[in-house]
């Protein structure tokens, strides 16, 4: 069975140009004019480009005592909804601190669920032997090659200094990437209980507890640690200038640093802390927190300039419920917000429409890149002969203000209501299926989808900087004969 997809323009991260995609099972197999297949897609007036990759979510996480409310399957439904084809959710260690049972876990709650294709980071959450032991497998023998790591939730997830850089380490033996959520999570700590302490229990506190400041500490430590380490490094969730003239730096140093701003941050600022409303405030609360429009056009200026790679989401759904565990106390409010459904369409709406991202630029930030840094390039992230059939037929015609009613997400609100979008796909094909076409009430069919397995990098521990030294400590022979006495 083939399928033709007809008259569309292409869109890629280097150039776009009018061609029909011939699809044979789940490949793309010819790029060119005149093709027919057994079906024809109709992509008249649209644009054909890769199917998104969400690089961060977190689906029926357990976190801050209960557990996100997004399933794998609604979650990857509204991926789908939305034009992202894969995601790469954040698989937490148990109480039994196993990687591996950890992955196991995550298996069974997304198989029979996914109807898109997902992968794994894996959290570094403490550090002992069994951990150092369990890497090696969690890369050669499971396919996932990227480690995260929590500089902030101290007490809970949060990894010291010396951990990470034991654990940055053991990723440049094995090819594998380290990923830091930067924060400075002694200081949040510090500065969340001197707020409750004057009686600031409000959601507007947990902006004031996380300044950017403790952002760009953290991500400035990061980048030093990894380069001591010898070991590139991905920093999720840039939300700030000082964070984002970290990784300024080190790339201009020649350091392999990657930086991932959210659609959240780059469209919503902190003025919606201050709505009167708790719950709307509550339903924002996420971190690092939204911040102001200075660093909003930072975000947006990294993004057209290369210094940034990534739009992601870092989707956390919490239910109203959820939210109100923090009605006393804003440190209880579940941390999270969603945006997997809406990413690809705000980013067109905000980005390109506006002049500030040209459509290839659309198409390196919400596929191409991260599929390069994730090593799964051309597999994914391409519209390429040989390359998955991921592709989503993008309809620059329709215009959706975005709502509650017709979400896919589980959740009972939508932190983009009402914004308008001038977007949307008509179509998104995953390794050729067919699994949404717009207005036509299509089904997620559950169990579809399939992990992709990630191979290690094979030069990640040469990307040093040449500030680096002392990479290999030698032993210097003296005589101590030499040594005058008496000093
Ligand atoms: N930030 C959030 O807002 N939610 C999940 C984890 C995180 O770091
Ligand atoms: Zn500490
Ligand atoms: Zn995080
Ligand atoms: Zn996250």
């Amino acid at each position: 069975m083939t399928k033709v997809i007809k008259n569309g323009t292409i869109v890629t991260a280097d150039r776009q140009w009018k061609a029909d995609v011939l699809i044979d099972g789940e490949k793309i197999v010819e790029i060119g004019e005149n093709l027919k297949g057994d079906e024809t897609i109709d992509a008249t007036d649209a644009y054909v480009i890769p199917g998104g990759i969400d690089p961060h979510t977190h689906l029926e996480m357990p976190f801050m005592g209960t557990t996100a409310a997004e399933t794998f399957e609604s979650g990857t439904f509204a991926a789908a909804a939305g034009g992202t084809t894969m995601l790469v959710d954040f698989c937490l260690p148990g109480e039994d601190g196993s990687l591996l049972n950890a992955i196991d876990a995550w298996d069974k709650k997304s198989k029979d669920q996914i109807c898109t294709d997902i992968s794994y980071h894996m959290a570094i959450t403490g550090w002992n032997e069994n951990i150092f032991e369990e890497m090696e497998a969690v890369v050669k023998q499971r396919g996932i090659n990227t480690f995260k790591h929590f500089m902030a939730y101290k007490g809970a997830l949060m990894v010291e200094d010396d951990e990470m850089f034991a654990s940055f380490k053991r990723c440049a033996e094995l090819g594998a990437l380290p990923l830091v959520h930067a924060e400075n999570g002694d200081i949040v700590q510090a500065m969340q209980e001197k707020l409750l302490a004057e009686g600031q229990t409000g959601p507007e506190a947990h902006a004031y507890s996380r300044p950017p400041e403790l952002e760009g500490e953290a991500a400035n430590r990061a980048i030093m640690i990894a380069d001591a380490a010898g070991t590139p490094l991905y920093i999720v969730h840039v939300s700030c200038e000082q964070a984002h003239e970290a990784i300024r730096r080190a790339r201009q140093k020649g350091m392999r640093v990657y930086g991932e701003p959210l659609i959240q941050h780059l469209t919503l600022d902190e003025s919606e802390y201050f709505n009167k409303d708790w719950q709307y405030a509550a339903r924002r609360v996420m971190s690092p927190p939204f911040r102001n429009k200075m660093h909003q056009d930072s975000l947006w200026a990294g993004l057209s300039s290369g210094s940034l790679q990534v739009v992601a989401t870092d989707h956390a759904a919490f239910s109203d419920v959820q939210k109100r565990m923090g009605l006393e106390n804003f440190t209880l409010i579940p941390n999270g917000t969603g945006g997997l459904e809406e990413r690809m369409a705000m980013l067109w709406t905000q980005g390109v429409e506006t002049g500030r991202l040209t459509p290839e630029e659309f198409v390196a930030a919400t596929s191409t890149n991260i599929a390069k840094i994730l090593n799964i390039y051309p597999q994914k992230g391409g519209i390429m002969v040989g390359g998955d059939a991921d592709i989503v037929v993008w309809d620059p015609t329709i215009t959706k203000t975005i709502s509650t009613s017709t979400q896919k997400s589980i959740i009972e609100y939508n932190v983009f209501e009402g914004y308008e979008v001038t977007a949307q796909p008509r179509y998104t094909l995953s390794r050729g299926d067919v699994i949404w076409a717009y207005g036509q009430n299509s089904q997620p069919q559950p169990g579809r989808g399939k992990f992709v397995r990630r191979p290690a990098f094979a030069s990640a521990s040469k990307a040093l900087s040449k500030w680096k030294s002392l990479n290999t400590p030698r032993k210097i022979e003296r005589n101590p004969m030499n040594i005058p006495s008496g000093v």
